[in-house]
């Protein structure tokens, strides 16, 4: 049967996100392949402010707001609370930024996985802490323009590499690990419902365009996540119960098709680009051998 992308929606109309939010976009796909029965729960973050004031929410189901570095111990005291009024079937949903991921809510998550709760993280990846004003995170990339690594006379534009989340928790052996894209919903849907299937904690990365932090027209959101996927900037991946599997585009476009279209990429050198390039070819080479059965520590 051809798949096609469940019509509920369980996020409505009336948010306060900013036109062309990649975030939105993650959070709708998501909806959709999670369903009604779901409980979801951000912490500090754009999200925090997107569904809108109390009373009015944006989402169809219960949403809890904790303080920023909590996500992982509110999925898994919602979880045990379900579990203990008999509502196994429900899923249980921290929907976090990467700053509330990769940076302040990384033991809280890593505790969460390690306990073995039967719930799912979602990080969505802005690459930086937008909501306070376009911060630097750890999984903001190399290169990169932000308000705390500004581009000037000294240019000390963000010199560090990415820190993938994803690759810390295929580490830490979690049941199920992915990275995703709303560029390629039909993807990650299929891959939230094959995580549905495995009973445990379960991790998905979500590349999520943002227009005012990443400097580019409203547009262009869609467009740059498939770019991030075509040039291998951001790979997608599926780690299920050990087996890892590679999304392959046999003719990846050059790094520069995604870093021109966006200002906070605005200033690098020839020579920038090129490491960006060697070294996205080096990581998809390691991926590639993970493919193959060896271990990347
Ligand atoms: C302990 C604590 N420190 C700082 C803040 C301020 N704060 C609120 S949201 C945010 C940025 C969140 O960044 P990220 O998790 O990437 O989500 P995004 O805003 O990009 O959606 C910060 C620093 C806070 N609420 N709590
Ligand atoms: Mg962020």
């Amino acid at each position: 049967m051809p798949f096609s992308i469940p019509k509920e929606e369980y996020m409505m109309s009336g948010h306060t996100a900013c036109a062309g939010c990649g975030a939105t976009l993650a959070m709708r796909y998501v909806m959709k392949a999670m369903g009604e029965n779901t409980v979801v729960t951000v912490p500090a973050s754009c999200w925090a402010v997107i569904p809108g004031n109390y009373p009015n929410t944006a989402l169809k189901v219960p949403f809890i707001y904790t303080p920023f570095a909590s996500t992982g111990a509110t999925i898994s005291g919602i979880r045990e609370a379900l579990d203990e009024e008999g509502k196994e079937d429900y899923n249980v949903v921290g929907f976090a930024g990467d700053g509330g991921t990769a940076d302040i809510g990384l033991q809280a998550l890593s505790a969460a996985m390690e306990r073995g709760h039967n719930v799912f993280y979602i990080m969505y990846d802005n690459e930086a802490y937008m909501n306070t004003g376009i911060q630097r995170s750890s999984s903001t990339p190399f290169g990169a323009w932000t308000t705390t690594t500004p581009v000037g006379k000294d240019r000390v534009y963000k010199r560090e590499n990415k820190k993938v989340v994803a690759d810390l928790m295929m580490a830490q052996k979690v049941p199920y690990v992915a990275t995703a894209s709303i560029a390629f919903p039909e993807d990650l849907i299929r891959k939230i419902q094959n995580a549905k299937k495995i009973k445990g904690p379960k991790f998905i990365q979500i590349l999520s365009p943002c227009p005012p932090g990443w400097y580019f027209n409203a547009e262009n959101t869609v467009k740059i996540a498939r770019l991030a996927v075509e040039t291998r900037i951001f790979p997608l991946y599926e780690y299920a119960e050990g087996k890892f599997v590679l999304y392959k585009n046999p003719n990846p476009l050059p790094v520069e098709k995604y870093l021109e279209i966006q200002g906070r990429f605005n200033h690098l050198s020839p020579e920038e680009i090129r490491t960006i390039q060697e070294n996205v070819n080096r990581r998809w080479e390691e991926l590639l051998e993970r493919e193959k059965g060896k271990v990347i520590p």
